[in-house]
């Protein structure tokens, strides 16, 4: 069993989308173990998205990740990191698989919806990012 930490980026939620985004984890299996909505302020998505600090858009892709609410998800199940990516698809949506998330919701390369894990030390920093210890416990069963 593996974790990972999903977000439901600022224009899924404003879309409505919340819910059907689920559902494409959900129906692949992966179970939702803990789940929230939040606003992040700019210095918080900074922070989050600090690997790409020195990225030409990270001022851009920081301003949009603090635009609106996002809904932050730990997702459980065999392989989660890399099934969530599969599930998720390309960064940018028009090179997105057919039936992956950002192909269905994706609006370009920055607003593509959702936000996955891509290894397990960025799962691990990424859940203790949004999830105090009591939060992940209440989903244990
Ligand atoms: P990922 O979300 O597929 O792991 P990353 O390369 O880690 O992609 O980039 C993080 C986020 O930054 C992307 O999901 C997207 O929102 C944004 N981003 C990445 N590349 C670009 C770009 O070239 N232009 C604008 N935004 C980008
Ligand atoms: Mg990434």
């Amino acid at each position: 069993m593996e974790r990972t930490l999903s977000l439901i980026k600022p224009d899924g939620v404003s879309r409505n989308l919340v819910g059907e985004v689920i559902r494409f984890f959900e129906k692949a299996g992966l179970r939702v173990v803990a789940l929230k909505m939040l606003r992040l302020t700019k210095e918080e998505a900074a922070e989050f998205y600090s690997v790409h600090r020195d990225k030409p858009f990270f001022d851009s892709l920081t301003d949009y990740m603090s635009s609106g609410p996002i809904v932050a998800l730990v997702l459980e199940g065999e392989n989660a990191i890399s099934r969530c990516r599969e599930i998720m698809g390309a960064t940018n949506p028009a090179e997105a698989a057919e039936g992956t998330i950002r192909r269905a919701f994706g609006l370009d390369k920055e607003k593509n919806t959702v936000h996955g894990s891509d290894s397990p030390e960025s799962a691990a920093r990424e859940i203790a990012f949004f999830f105090s210890e009591r939060e992940l416990l209440a989903g244990k069963r």
